[in-house]
């Protein structure tokens, strides 16, 4: 299994799949919402999961009826983002998620390529707050790509920089947009989360301690 392994590359989502960040966006959006006079709910902030920073506030100011210049949606996300790193740089390793930090010791001890495919422009924050860095031997997030999930860019470029066939990648996801980009990409999915949330994937969990390297390696072979 090892032997097959070693050609299999693993693309990792961050937020959601590794860590829950979703809790600091959601506190940041809805103390940015109500600042400009309207609620955030916990129902919008799931809509958010795998857009980026820009197409967020794009979602949430028309939810409160709001329109703003290039300019001021420029300050808005600013403001936004000053208080979410606030939040993230104090998080520690304990709030990587159930399952996550095993799956990668797991993989690299099998000899599989690791790539981080995130929408965070945070990423590189995060992973050294959770001391989760040094697994990957790629990264790309929202500082490398000029398209958001679902086009398949992120991940398309973490497997180039793995130098791994797209055919032989495994993308792990929690957000539709992440599934349908790993789709186009023509690579196996691993849905983090239900199946009715997550169509399309090749197989779901709640989160990574419900997968092995085994049943890795046999989505690809
Ligand atoms: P930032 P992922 C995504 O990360 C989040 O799911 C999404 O809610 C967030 O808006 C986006 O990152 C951008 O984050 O403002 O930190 O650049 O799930 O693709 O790892
Ligand atoms: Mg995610």
């Amino acid at each position: 299994m090892d032997n097959v392994i070693k050609h299999i590359a693993c693309i990792f989502d961050l937020d959601g799949v590794l860590v829950d960040t979703a809790v600091y966006h959601y506190q940041a959006w809805k103390q940015l919402a109500n600042t400009l006079g309207f609620d955030f709910t916990h129902a919008q902030n799931e809509q958010l999961k795998g857009v980026n920073r820009m197409r967020s506030l794009d979602m949430i100011l028309s939810w409160g009826g709001i329109e703003k210049t290039a300019e001021e949606k420029e300050e808005l996300a600013n403001l936004k983002n000053s208080w979410y790193v606030a939040m993230i740089s104090k998080m520690t390793t304990d709030e990587v998620l159930p399952g996550s930090l095993k799956l990668l010791q797991d993989l690299k001890v099998a000899g599989a390529k690791i790539a981080l495919g995130s929408a965070s422009k945070n990423s590189a924050l995060i992973l050294e707050r959770t001391e989760l860095a040094h697994f990957f031997d790629a990264i790309v997030d929202g500082n490398a790509v000029s398209t958001s999930k679902p086009d398949p860019e992120v991940f398309l470029k973490a497997a180039e920089l793995l130098g791994a066939k797209n055919t032989t990648c495994v993308v792990f996801e929690d957000a539709l947009a992440g599934v349908q980009a790993a789709i186009a990409g023509e690579m196996k999915v691993v849905g983090v989360g239900e199946a009715e949330n997550l169509p399309g994937a090749n197989v779901w969990v709640k989160n990574l301690s419900e997968i092995n390297v085994a049943e890795i390696s046999a989505l690809i072979n």
